[in-house]
């Protein structure tokens, strides 16, 4: 039985949701584990090319189920907060941007604390005009965690990164497009079939090449140019070498739309 994450496949795109909607897709440990195990396989199924992260019911996911911290107080208990993340949390984050295709976030409803942790991880993130954001962590006396403190400054910068930290003040789909929290916003009712066209186009992707660009330009941020460009030049050889990169070709002189394979 599930502990609380669904998954859909629909050609080449992998959809996970998270399905605790009564806690808005609040995360307890089985939960955790069990979006971890399926990240895990995802990242080595050669058939998925693209992997989707959305909430079931009005929210995205709101983080940590406090329920389950607020009972291992009620049970006397001292969390290891550095083990619990180690555990959970930041094997998620390292799923979420080493996986070798695109992961979006699909951000239906309220995505706060670690839920807004995990949607940055995402390489892409997509909002219904329903959609709001929280950092919530400083409201209950925690730090932002699951990678917010690395990803905030480099998606939105250290100003707004800040402002979301101290002020924790709940920000709408269309304020988060404005900061670039999130790069596309369609009204609510379109938002699973826009969506779902963006997610089958990745699909339809040059995944070898996603993969490497995806990796470039992550590792880009702890490199300087010099690295970079050879860097570059290992991938190129890599992407050149592909069938994906010869069908582009061929598609782009035949004036027609590649086929691409993934491979
Ligand atoms: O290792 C570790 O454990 C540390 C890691 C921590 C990572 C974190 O994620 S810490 C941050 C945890 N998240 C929060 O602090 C967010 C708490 N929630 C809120 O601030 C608000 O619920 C929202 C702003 C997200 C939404 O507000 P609103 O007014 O739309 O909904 P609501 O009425 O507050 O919540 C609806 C229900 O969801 C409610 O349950 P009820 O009363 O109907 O039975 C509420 O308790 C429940 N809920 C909301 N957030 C959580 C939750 N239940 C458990 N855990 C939650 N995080």
């Amino acid at each position: 039985m599930s502990a609380g994450v669904g998954l859909r496949g629909e050609g080449g795109v992998a959809w996970v949701t998270l399905e605790r909607p009564a806690a808005l897709n609040a995360l307890d440990s089985p939960a955790k584990q069990e979006l971890l195990d399926t990240l895990q396989a995802l990242a080595v199924d050669p058939a998925v090319r693209a992997v989707a992260l959305t909430g079931s019911g009005r929210a995205f996911c709101v983080g940590q189920d406090l329920r389950e911290l607020a009972g291992l107080y009620e049970g006397g208990e001292v969390p290891d907060f550095r083990a619990r993340l180690e555990e959970h949390y930041n094997p998620i984050v390292r799923l979420l941007t080493g996986m070798p295709k695109p992961t979006v976030a699909c951000v239906n409803g309220i995505a706060a604390g670690a839920g807004l942790s995990l949607a940055l991880a995402c390489d892409l993130r997509l909002a219904s005009a329903a959609a709001s954001f929280t950092l919530a962590f400083t409201g209950i006396g925690l730090i932002p965690d699951a990678g917010a403190t690395w990803h905030l400054p480099r998606v939105v910068g250290l100003g707004v990164g800040l402002e979301l930290a101290l002020l924790n003040e709940r920000v709408d789909a269309e304020a988060a497009l404005r900061l670039g929290l999130v790069s596309r916003v369609w009204p609510a009712e379109d938002f699973a079939a826009e969506a779902a066209a963006l997610l089958a186009r990745l699909a339809a992707g040059p995944t070898g090449a996603f993969a490497l660009a995806k990796r470039l330009l992550r590792d880009s941020l702890g490199t300087g140019l010099g690295a970079a460009l050879e860097a570059e030049a290992a991938a190129q050889s890599a992407a050149g070498a592909s069938a994906d990169h010869r069908e582009g070709v061929a598609a782009f002189l035949a004036k027609r739309p590649p086929t691409f394979g993934g491979t």
